[in-house]
């Protein structure tokens, strides 16, 4: 068990909002695994953020059991990283209170994730909505948290819980360790397959737009199929001009591990419907491996409820020495 103090911690979460996208893959996910030799590692499915958008009480529970078996198929060790559902961990709400009193609601209106899903969403725009990354900043500065592995729509919600944590720590003295985002250059932002000026999505309404890390080749090739290219024949990397082929050589060299330039030379003078397929079929390869282990997770029920009992213990131990100190320093009785 990882119980070293001196490595530097990371806290990264995924929302079991939906099944885990090719986007949630490259963006954030890939690079968990790499870490857990050389920190202390979190890696949490934050279920309590999912309420900001109605969910089906079963299928959200479902979502949970499947996060956390393509956590450890795509590499997570239980026993070296702490993998752990956030409702577990009552000190999240309990933090996420107190640092809401040291949010400004002038830096809540500036978020852009606020605006697009209220747009997206405009029957339900709920104060936890509005509220989503004071609780994110609970979850991280709980830990001490000093990396966080994100993809890029996470930034500003990231800048947001340093700010938060900089003026808790100039108010009561050095109470939080303020944390950094973890941005890998490449697959950063994973665009939708038939909209590619918006970024991929799992809760997203229409499956056209997302591949999702268990999905079956057959339909993987099909979706690749139907992917949006551009007006023009050649295969060029150029997001403004070229969005969908550009995406597309940005999936192919992330799954890949080479440059878009080399992806781009990879496929000069080929067709699009070649180029297509090509792409479908390393993504097929990427995923193959990661699925088998998956339905191989899913089916011992009993095996994950242990996990998670266990590792939900580790992280409350953690949790509350921050939330002690934080109860201290605002002056509440012990
Ligand atoms: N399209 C993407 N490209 C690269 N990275 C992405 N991430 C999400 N979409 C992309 C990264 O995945 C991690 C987990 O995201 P999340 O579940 O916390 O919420 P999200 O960013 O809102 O992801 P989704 O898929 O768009 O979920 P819904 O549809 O529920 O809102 C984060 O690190 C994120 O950056």
């Amino acid at each position: 068990m990882n119980t070293n103090t001196e490595k530097q911690r990371i806290f990264s979460g995924i929302q079991p909002s939906g099944n885990i996208t090719l986007g949630n893959y490259l963006g954030a996910l890939r690079h968990f695994p790499e870490l857990q030799d050389d920190y202390e590692c979190l890696y949490c499915i934050v279920d309590m953020h999912t309420l900001t958008v109605r969910q089906d009480p079963e299928l959200l529970k479902e979502r949970s059991y499947s996060l956390l078996s393509l956590y450890m198929a795509c590499g997570l060790d239980p026993d070296r990283s702490i993998l752990f559902v956030q409702s577990h961990v009552h000190q999240h709400a309990e933090l996420s209170w107190i640092l809401g009193c040291y949010t400004y609601m002038g830096e809540l209106n500036r978020m852009t994730q606020f605006k697009d899903k209220s747009a997206k969403h405009a029957d339900n725009i709920n104060a936890g909505l509005y509220t989503y990354p004071v609780l994110m900043a609970a979850d991280i500065l709980l830990y001490q948290s000093r990396f966080v592995p994100i993809g890029n729509d996470q930034k500003q919600h990231l800048e947001l819980a340093r700010d938060i944590a900089i003026r808790f720590n100039k108010l009561y003295g050095e109470t939080f360790t303020v944390p950094e985002p973890l941005i890998s250059k490449q697959g950063a932002r994973i665009m939708s397959l038939q909209e590619p000026d918006r970024k991929m999505s799992k809760s997203d309404t229409n499956s056209g737009n997302f591949v999702l890390v268990t999905e079956e080749p057959d339909s993987i090739m099909k979706k690749f199929k139907r992917a949006v290219t551009d007006s023009g024949s050649e295969v060029r990397f150029d997001p403004e001009n070229k969005p969908g082929i550009s995406n597309l050589l940005n999936i192919y060299a992330t799954v890949k591990g080479i440059t878009t330039e080399d992806a781009e030379k990879e496929f000069a003078g080929s067709r699009y419907g070649d180029f297509k397929m090509a792409v479908g079929s390393a993504v097929c390869d990427c995923l193959a491996p990661i699925r088998e282990k998956y339905e191989l997770l899913m089916s011992d029920r009993a095996q994950l409820d242990g996990i998670l009992g266990r590792n939900a213990e580790r992280a409350r131990e953690i949790a509350e020495i921050t939330k002690k100190d934080v109860y201290r320093r605002v002056g509440f009785i012990l």
